[in-house]
């Protein structure tokens, strides 16, 4: 077992540290920014869409695209709730962003795993939790916390019983591997609402771990046009959402038709995954199942997570 997959499987005693540790904060009437880069940008989408839910006005936004443009995404920039996700909390984008806000009136809270952190120092209220020792460039103990750590923040009760949810639901996936998805590879992610940024995170764990193509769209759009992409290499995994199931379900059965191998997180598909918590978790409780696919369409090409090509633990810029 390498150290990637090891960490990937050690994760759910750092959820238990994590569960019940940080409050809801903030005010309501304040639009919330959530910003990040590369999957805090991904996870940062999930958790606007989970904020608005919850009556708290979010948005998110790439670090630099904040950084650089605010206007472009809130006329009143300069007095919003930044919300900055960064594991490292040193990524240049979002720690200069953070900083730009916080000097121009913005309240800016931290959510890293990193107490010590450019980031963590430079913000109004720090939301942190201790990440796996051996976590390595790919992210992936951390992504699942910051979800979490976030969740808290925006007034969501994660109950314990998201450990055994999300522990069950990846060793469920990882029985079937690699096998299921041998001699596929265009793999393609969906999911809608708050889990369009987890669709996107999946497609980018498994393509920076596999070197394979990846997208992510929300369901309904890839029919769309990226439909023609669609053949015998593709795989689709479908995060489903019980509020647009039935439609969700019509579509894997045309992807079926055309050629594509179909795993259902919560639904039908060649391979049905049942996810024990609602929408509001899911979230949450999918990550390590989506990091998982990655680690072994990895090792199916013989790929090494532990030192990903092209990629660094964090991306600092001169
Ligand atoms: C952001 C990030 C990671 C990515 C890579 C480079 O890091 O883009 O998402 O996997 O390791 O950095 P951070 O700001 O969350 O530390």
């Amino acid at each position: 077992m390498n150290t990637t997959e090891k960490v990937i499987f050690e994760q759910f005693p750092y959820w238990g540290k994590a569960i019940g540790s940080n409050a809801a904060i903030g005010k309501e009437e304040d639009l919330l920014v959530f910003l990040g880069c590369g999957t805090s940008f991904n996870l940062a989408l999930s958790l606007a869409a989970y904020a608005n839910n919850l009556k708290r006005k979010a948005i998110a936004v790439p670090g630099a695209e904040w950084l650089n443009r605010p206007s472009y995404f809130w006329p009143d920039w300069k007095k919003t709730h930044v919300v900055a996700l960064s594991r490292s909390g040193e990524t240049t984008e979002t720690v200069a962003a953070a900083k730009a806000s916080r000097a121009a009136g913005a309240f800016v809270s931290a959510v890293t795993v990193e107490p010590e952190s450019t980031l963590a120092k430079n913000c109004d209220q720090l939301i942190c939790s201790p990440t796996h020792p051996d976590e390595g460039i790919v992210m992936t103990v951390s992504a699942s916390l910051m979800v979490l750590l976030s969740l808290q923040m925006i007034g969501q009760t994660v109950p314990r019983s998201v450990i055994a949810s999300a522990q069950r639901l990846a060793n469920t996936l990882d029985v079937a591997l690699p096998d299921i998805i041998r001699d596929r590879s265009h793999f393609v992610f969906l999911g809608g609402g708050p889990l369009f940024g987890i669709a996107l995170e999946g497609a980018l764990k498994l393509m920076e771990m596999s070197q394979l193509m990846t997208q992510a769209f929300h369901p309904l759009e890839y029919r769309h046009g990226p439909i023609s992409l669609v053949d015998e290499k593709t795989a689709a995994i479908m995060l489903y959402s019980e509020d647009q199931k039935q439609a969700e379900a019509k579509l894997v059965s045309e992807l079926r038709q055309k050629g594509a191998l179909v795993i259902g997180l919560g639904g039908p598909g060649d391979l049905e995954l049942p996810i024990d918590v609602d929408l509001s978790l899911a979230g949450l409780v999918v990550l390590p199942t989506l990091q998982i696919l990655g680690e072994r369409a990895a090792q199916a090409r013989n790929i090494d997570t532990v030192s990903p090509r092209h990629l660094t633990k964090v991306v600092t810029l001169a």
